[in-house]
């Protein structure tokens, strides 16, 4: 497996898995400072895309880490049991768990996986919470509110149900992700929240409003990658 994704000692090698669909090559795309649309990056879609583990190289100049997009879990094509060992993901130094809508089999297959190879690193990232709030703050809006329509007292509203649904978000996804750990007997991780354009907007130093967890993921990720990069020198 380590010849077939051209693992290199002297790199790292992050993973990015998780259920079909939950934004694993967006995610990708916006580490790497791109767009979906760009002509070079990982293709994404709204039907199950990504068919096969791909290597991407991290922009930054002299950087040390190679990304991997890996095909979604749960699939008929992937069943959740077969996931991990199939794709080969114990050789990998890093991985980072995308979690969509809710925490699914898949994703506690995955992480039930890794507990048992504690030479990788683990990262549980929520993914896409601009449209999970999105979806949220309209659904508590009534029928028909249209903000790029609405009078100003309507759109006050509007603010004030998004930061309250904002809150309510963050605190029960860190919960859920902590109570479905705790009760399938995996030790207590943080969760990072975040969306794609969050993501990207990093890169354009222009920190994006839907901001949660980007900057925190960023920096812990690169301490993560600075910390084994200097084990590795002094081995
Ligand atoms: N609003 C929003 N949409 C997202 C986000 N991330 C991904 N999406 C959308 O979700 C859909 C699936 O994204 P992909 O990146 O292809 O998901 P994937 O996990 O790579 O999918 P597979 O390779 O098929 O498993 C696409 O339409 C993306 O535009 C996000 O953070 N916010
Ligand atoms: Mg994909």
């Amino acid at each position: 497996m380590k010849a077939a994704y051209h693992y290199s000692p002297d790199f790292l090698h992050i993973a990015v898995v998780g259920s079909s669909g939950g934004g694993k090559s967006s995610f990708i795309n916006a580490v790497r400072g791109l767009s979906n649309n760009d002509p070079i990056a990982a293709p994404t879609g709204i039907v199950e895309t990504t068919d096969a583990v791909t290597r991407y190289t991290d922009p930054c100049q002299d950087s040390k880490i190679f990304w991997y997009d890996v095909p979604g879990a749960g699939t008929p094509n992937m069943p959740d049991w077969q996931y991990f060992n199939n794709l080969g993901l114990y050789i990998f130094d890093c991985i980072i768990v995308l979690i969509d809508n809710r925490f699914s089999d898949s994703d506690l297959a995955i992480l039930q996986a890794c507990e048992q190879f504690t030479n990788i690193e683990v990262f549980i990232v929520r993914s896409k919470s601009d449209q999970h709030i999105n979806n949220m703050v309209l659904d508590r809006m009534p029928r028909g509110f249209d903000p790029f329509h609405a009078d100003d007292e309507s759109r006050s509203r509007f603010q004030q149900v998004k930061s309250e649904i904002r809150r309510e978000f963050i605190d029960k996804t860190y919960q859920n992700v902590q109570t479905n750990l705790e009760s399938n007997n995996i030790p207590p991780k943080r969760v990072y929240i975040v969306c794609k354009d969050a993501v990207h907007a990093i890169w354009n130093n222009s920190p994006s409003p839907m901001a949660i967890d980007e900057e925190e993921l960023q920096n812990d990720v690169a301490e993560y990658v600075r910390r084994r990069l200097h084990r590795n020198v002094q081995n």
